[in-house]
């Protein structure tokens, strides 16, 4: 043990975007198995909280007083830098190169696609926000010489939801072309891209800035293309009130599954969007940070092509989920219009092999769990305002039209 409590084989980690609903957890996570972690972050999550008027419905701490709370439960430090990771590349850079980290893990990205499809401002900051914060740790690893794993948390929605009666592999395909000569040529690339909104194409721009800079520089890198993450606390955040994890519930920044159990706990009708048929793949938070340990703790060969693991480990319909809930709970069940444009049904099954491998154990759905995320939902409804629950982000606006002033003649709009 070192004087700050670091075993052997423990490593450096960097995580940025460690005071978010994934990456608090994972920071703690990863301190409690003994690696030395520092957190990056701008707090732009809290910054869209103030912005939608929608806060976390648990009473999430300042990111100081998470620290100090952490350092008096477990006597663990955990470093912090307030950095735009996106805008602040000499500070990203300087900080990269005095941590000399062995693993940077990558959350800091804005990360709703209901958020990303607002407005052409919301649309541009999620294109600004997450190429530019992808762009700059791989430039800046680059620029200091490093030799630092990669991990990011990338999306199952770069595959799109139109692959029924395939299987998704994790990451590549296996290709066959017709050459000029007439023979058959194999190749693996990029499952092709498929995203459903600024915020998922956002996620496959990544994918080809993971591939240039592993092929060009010899990155290391892992993408975890995570699915939908459900629960809110893990066996870390339980230690003391004051780690508790954020739980997003708003129209904007709640997803499906944690919105409907928090929805049954305050008597509001579980808002399942058209039919419901639409099938996502999930992931309980407590595999999250558990995955992303694995990850880290079996970085990748240099020289090795990018990794990319299919980070889930269930599939689900909306509606099934949604009836699962009001069996549980007796809440009613409401179809909504679809503000999404989405295949109203489709199929869903990925390989997720190689995590497993690592020694993922899942946490499938359970009714204890669905269970425990409503009571905390319970606890805390004093503080959800009911008017943030609507999903109000269209993905399709109706063609605004405008007077242009000068000629006075009336235009169509964008
Ligand atoms: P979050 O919004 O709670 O956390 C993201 C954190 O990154 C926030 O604390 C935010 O302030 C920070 N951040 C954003 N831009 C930054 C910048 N430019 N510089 C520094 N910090 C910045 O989101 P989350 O749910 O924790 O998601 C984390 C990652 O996991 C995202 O990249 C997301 O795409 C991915 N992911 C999340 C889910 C999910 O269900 N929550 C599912 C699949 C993938
Ligand atoms: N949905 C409802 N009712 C709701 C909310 C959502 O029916 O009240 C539906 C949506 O229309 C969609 C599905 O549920 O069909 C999933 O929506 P979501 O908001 O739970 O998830 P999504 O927008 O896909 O995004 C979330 C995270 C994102 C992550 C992604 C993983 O916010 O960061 O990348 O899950 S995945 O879905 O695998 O791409």
């Amino acid at each position: 043990m070192d004087e700050a409590g670091f075993g052997e084989g423990a490593l450096r980690v960097v995580v940025l975007g460690g005071d978010g609903f994934c990456g608090w957890p994972t920071a703690l996570h990863l301190s409690a198995c003994g690696h030395d972690v520092t957190i990056v972050d701008n707090f732009a999550r809290r910054a869209a909280e103030v912005e939608l008027g929608a806060q976390s419905l648990t009473p999430i701490q300042t990111l100081a007083t998470r620290v100090e709370a952490w350092r008096e439960v477990t006597g663990r430090e955990l470093g912090f830098y307030e950095i735009d990771v996106a805008r602040d590349y000499d500070a990203l850079l300087e900080l990269l190169a005095d941590e000399r980290p062995d693993a940077v893990v990558h959350f800091a990205e804005q990360r709703a696609a209901p958020y990303s499809m607002k407005s052409s401002r919301h649309k541009r900051y999620t294109v600004d926000n997450n190429v530019n914060a992808t762009h700059n740790l791989l430039a800046a690893l680059v620029e200091a010489d490093l030799d630092s794993h990669v991990v990011h948390l990338g999306t199952m929605g770069v595959y799109g939801y139109g692959t029924a009666g395939v299987t998704i592999p994790e990451g590549y395909l296996r290709v066959r072309m017709d050459a000029d000569d007439g023979s058959e040529v194999e190749q693996e690339i990029l499952f092709p891209a498929n995203p459903g909104s600024v915020y998922h194409l956002t996620k496959t721009q990544d994918q080809l800035l993971f591939a240039f800079y592993n092929r060009n520089d010899e990155l290391r890198i892992t993408d975890l293309h995570q699915g939908i993450v459900w629960g809110t606390q893990t066996g870390e955040t339980r230690l003391d009130e004051r780690l508790v994890n954020r739980f997003d519930y708003d129209g904007d920044y709640g997803t499906v599954l944690n919105r409907f159990l928090m929805q049954a706990a305050i008597g509001y009708p579980l808002t399942v969007h058209g039919t419901g048929g639409q099938t996502r793949a999930f992931i309980h938070l407590q595999d999250t940070v558990r995955c992303i340990r694995l990850a880290v703790e079996h970085p990748p060969e240099r020289g090795e092509r990018v990794r990319i693991f299919n980070q889930m480990t269930e599939t689900h319909r909306v509606i099934e989920l949604a009836e699962l809930v009001s069996e549980l709970t007796g809440a009613p069940i409401d179809r909504v219009d679809n503000p999404r444009k989405e295949a109203s049904d489709n199929d869903l099954a990925a390989d997720n092999r190689r995590l497993l491998n690592l020694g993922l154990e899942p946490t499938f759905l359970r009714n204890d769990l669905l269970r425990e995320v409503t009571e905390v939902a319970e606890r805390y409804l004093h503080r959800c305002d009911r008017n943030k629950i609507p999903c109000r982000s269209r993905w399709v606006r109706e063609r605004v039209r405008f007077a242009r002033s000068a000629a006075g003649a009336a235009v169509t709009g964008p």
